[in-house]
């Protein structure tokens, strides 16, 4: 059978043979989401995947088989569906309800297998905030939760992350604190507290300011939740003291927040946008991102924890008791990921510090130990067992 010219031509543009080569470039194939346009940190993550794909295609990956393409998506919370959310919530409920694995006369406040990730935080608190191990060590402790929410609780989806910059201007209206039942819960309720004091910051970033919450959160998925470890560092004045001097006894109370406009306006895409692009080497960028008081700046990872507050929430130590910790810490790892693939033949093997060949990174009950250098890329690490990327 002959067919005319122009029916070929129709047919191959049909199914994509034309005539050359077709370059077929990795795309993250984002849903648009009419509420919340791509920031210009979405923006370079795109348009720095050529160069990352360019940097894998010459690795040998059949020690471990991750590639871009059969890497898991985290999503941004607001680009899941609402059912996705309330699956996930509903995975956060259900470890917060299982037994902990942790000994229980050593650490008689861990009530739960979700505590089991706070306790790790605080106990090794040093370890897993040393200068190599910050990004890293947290890389792993979020893949450990993860790995948790679907393992131990049937979660089918990723841990979602928390684009600050999104939310930055409203963040008590944002989808991921609005407080209704596919949120992450709302504010705290008004409370007296009157500031956090900061170290070595001057006005205005000497105090984070009380914002109108600070109380327990009433609303939401999480109004019932139980917080019982800590608190350790302590942040508001009026938390009751644990009954034991390291913090470890069951001290049981509510979740407290402060959802907090002024200390999310040092998280708008701008400044995790000048993080990422302007400082070329890894102590820099990880200094920048924990904060410089020297030019009174908070940094994103002050300023994500910050616009949480409360407790356990604003407690070091005690963080993830805050269940939108494991947002935030996804973000944290989303940048260093955007930061590497820069220039990935350089940065993808680097961490501050210059640790020793057999660093390892130990999170205790809750993964087994793994050599810090292999925690270094998401796709391929831990022996393979990281292969995701941030959509
Ligand atoms: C790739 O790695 C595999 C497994 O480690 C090894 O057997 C193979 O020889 C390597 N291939 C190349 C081209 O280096
Ligand atoms: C909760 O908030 C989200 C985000 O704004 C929205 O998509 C969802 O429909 C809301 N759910 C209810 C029950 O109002
Ligand atoms: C705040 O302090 C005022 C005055 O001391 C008191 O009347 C009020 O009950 C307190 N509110 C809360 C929420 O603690
Ligand atoms: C909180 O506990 C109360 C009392 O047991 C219950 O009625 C309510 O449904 C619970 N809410 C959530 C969100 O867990
Ligand atoms: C980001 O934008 C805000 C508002 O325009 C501005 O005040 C701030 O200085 C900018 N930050 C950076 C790092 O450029
Ligand atoms: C994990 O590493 C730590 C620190 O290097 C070490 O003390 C501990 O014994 C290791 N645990 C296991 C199970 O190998
Ligand atoms: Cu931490």
């Amino acid at each position: 059978m002959v067919f005319p010219t122009w029916v070929l031509l129709f047919f191959s543009a049909l199914t994509g043979v034309v005539a050359g080569p077709v370059k077929r470039g990795f795309s993250l194939e984002r849903k648009e989401n009419p509420f919340y346009p791509l920031d210009e940190v979405d923006k370079l993550e795109e348009s720095l995947l050529p160069r990352f794909e360019a940097y894998l295609a010459k690795k040998n990956v059949s020690s471990h088989g991750c590639t871009l393409e059969n890497a898991v998506k985290r999503m941004e919370w607001g680009d899941l569906t609402v059912p996705q959310r309330e699956e996930y919530i509903r995975a956060v409920l259900c470890l917060q309800s299982k037994p902990p694995k942790s000994p229980t006369d050593k650490y008689p406040g861990a009530l739960s297998r979700y505590d089991d990730f706070v306790l790790t935080h605080e106990t090794l608190a040093f370890h897993l905030h040393s200068t190599p191990h910050l990004l890293p060590a947290h890389r792993l402790y979020i893949w450990a939760y993860e790995k948790a929410l679907r393992d131990e609780c049937g979660y089918t989806g990723y841990q979602p992350y928390w684009n600050w910059g999104r939310y930055a201007a409203d963040p008590i209206n944002s989808p991921l604190f609005n407080g209704n039942m596919s949120s992450m819960g709302g504010n705290g309720k008004p409370s007296n507290y009157s500031g956090v004091m900061t170290m070595g910051f001057k006005k205005p970033y000497d105090v984070i300011p009380p914002a109108g919450g600070g109380g327990c959160v009433t609303e939401g998925p999480f109004k019932n939740m139980t917080i019982s470890l800590g608190p350790i560092g302590g942040v508001l004045n009026d938390v009751p003291k644990n009954p034991r001097s390291d913090g470890f006894g069951s001290n049981p109370r509510c979740l407290r927040r402060d959802v907090n406009k002024f200390s999310a306006a040092v998280t708008t895409a701008n400044y995790t946008y000048a993080l990422i692009t302007e400082n070329k080497d890894v102590e820099k960028f990880q200094a920048v991102m924990l904060g410089t008081p020297e030019k009174n700046d908070w940094g994103v990872h002050m300023g994500g924890h910050y616009t949480i507050g409360g407790d356990p929430g604003g407690d070091f130590f005690s963080s993830p008791g805050d269940p939108v910790f494991w947002f935030h810490h996804g973000m944290i790892d989303r940048i260093w990921w955007i930061w590497q693939m820069q220039d990935p033949e350089k940065r993808m093997n680097v961490v501050p510090g210059n640790p020793p060949l057999d660093d390892v990174v130990d999170l205790g009950w809750t993964a087994s130990n793994v050599s810090m250098w292999d925690l270094l890329t998401n796709i391929g690490g831990n022996a393979g067992k990281f292969c995701y990327i941030y959509v």
